[in-house]
């Protein structure tokens, strides 16, 4: 194989996220692959907007707003629980299912009071991500299913983990830690299509 300047060089992509465990389980995930900057390292400071309805169209906001205004391949991760005795809520309003105050304790305290009286406690997290590259956009999506159980379990990861448990184990995502929540989450399902996308076309 003769190396050329591309092999040399990784490509260089911006994660729009303000959430440090995103970024974190992101960095783990795609690995050496690609090199990620963050919000930081681009002196990006603004609150971005994510005023739409669905979770793909929030990505696609968030990602839209770091290439017009920073002229930057990027991609961004929407992400919602939702539970189906629920309608699907919190889905694309998980941040701010309790307030605009977005605290992830009071929003689970919330969901729990919400499904008190509920059998069904099936719940899926879906991550949308939305990947610019030019001037072409591109949507992965992933998904996991498992179920939202009577109160918090575990002191890992962030948001609603410690009261989603996936299917096929008995802990929830905050006890299960950080490795575990990588080989299995939703997070990861929409990554590992990213990074096959990013292999197959750089
Ligand atoms: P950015 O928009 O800056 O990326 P955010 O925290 O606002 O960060 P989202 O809108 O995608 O992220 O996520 C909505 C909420 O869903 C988020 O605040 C968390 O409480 C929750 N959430 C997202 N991913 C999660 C995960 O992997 N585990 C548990 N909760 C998660």
């Amino acid at each position: 194989m003769r190396f050329t300047f591309k092999h040399i060089m990784k490509k260089k992509l911006v994660f729009v996220t303000n959430n440090s465990n995103k970024l974190e389980e992101v960095h783990a995930l795609l690995g050496n692959n690609v090199q990620l900057l963050s919000l930081k390292d681009i002196y990006c400071q603004e609150d971005i907007p994510e005023t739409a309805e669905t979770l793909e169209d929030n990505a696609l906001l968030k990602a839209r707003y770091v290439k017009k205004n920073y002229n930057l391949d990027c991609f961004a991760d929407d992400t919602g629980l939702e539970v189906k005795a629920l309608d699907n809520a919190p889905g694309v309003y998980s941040a701010r299912y309790a307030g605009e105050s977005k605290d992830p304790k009071i929003n689970r305290q919330k969901l729990l009071r919400n499904l008190e009286k509920e059998k069904d406690r099936s719940a899926q997290f879906r991550t949308v991500i939305a990947l610019i590259i030019g001037e072409k956009e591109y949507l992965f999506e992933g998904i996991v299913k498992g179920e939202i159980i009577r109160e918090e379990k575990g002191t890992g990861g962030f948001g609603y983990d410690s009261i989603f448990v996936p299917e096929g184990y008995d802990q929830t995502f905050a006890e299960l830690g950080t490795e575990i929540k990588n080989t299995i989450s939703h997070r990861a399902m929409a990554v590992n299509k990213l990074k096959q996308f990013l292999n197959e076309n750089e």
